[in-house]
């Protein structure tokens, strides 16, 4: 049985989707941060040395990184779902995103956070990280205006990893005039897989309510 160890609040809400897009049985095993830090409990350092969330264990495998767990699901248990044809356009863009919302949208978001917390300390680069926010949103939402999803006509293991960094940026209000951005968001998180996801992993801040009684 697959394992997702999952930390309340976070990205692993998005393996959670995932599973539940593939129906796939999984077990879930719950940790949660520090309410004061918001740092993962030390128990999660037991299963990967990250520390971090998500993490999956599979018999003998240990697989951290959303984005090399989407792609091992997909591949090794996704029965050729949530995955473009190789060899064309749609899996190119399947790619680019898959390592787009980590490893770029994520950093200026990342920098914000972190340089908040200094106060006016961190004031002279606040418009440079803003700046850089702006590139990534403009460039989304250029995208989405003109198909519904982030590669091809349906949804991939690339719309499932770029929902993290649009639902952050929507809850701390950083997608005012970026209205595809927000429609996205919105279907996404309307997906019965999606609402499924969010009964199993408990209370998110990132989507909708639900009730979990
Ligand atoms: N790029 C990594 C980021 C992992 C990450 O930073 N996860 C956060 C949750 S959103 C975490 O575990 N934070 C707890 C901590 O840093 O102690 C991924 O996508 O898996």
């Amino acid at each position: 049985m697959l394992t997702v160890h999952h930390l309340n609040n976070s990205r692993s809400q998005r393996v959670l989707w995932l599973l539940e897009e593939l129906d796939l049985d999984y077990d879930i095993k719950h940790y949660e941060r520090d309410p004061k830090t918001r740092r993962a409990p030390p128990s999660l350092k037991a299963v990967h040395p990250l520390g971090r969330a998500p993490v999956i264990t599979y018999g003998d495998k240990t697989i951290a990184e959303t984005g090399a767990i989407i792609e091992y699901v997909i591949r090794e248990h996704g029965n050729g779902k949530l995955i473009p044809k190789a060899g064309t356009e749609a899996f190119e863009e399947y790619v680019q995103f898959l390592h787009y919302a980590e490893g770029s949208v994520m950093f200026p978001m990342l920098l914000a956070l972190y340089t908040g917390l200094l106060g006016d300390a961190a004031a002279p680069i606040q418009p440079i990280i803003a700046k850089e926010m702006k590139v990534h949103f403009d460039f989304i939402e250029y995208h989405l205006t003109r198909k519904n999803y982030f590669a091809g006509e349906e949804l991939s293991g690339a719309d499932i990893q770029m929902v993290f960094p649009l639902e952050s940026a929507k809850k701390h209000g950083r997608l005012k005039g970026y209205d595809a951005c927000i429609d996205f968001v919105n279907r996404m998180q309307a997906r019965p897989a999606y609402l499924r996801a969010l009964k199993r992993g408990g209370h998110y801040d990132y989507g909708p309510a639900i009730d979990n009684g």
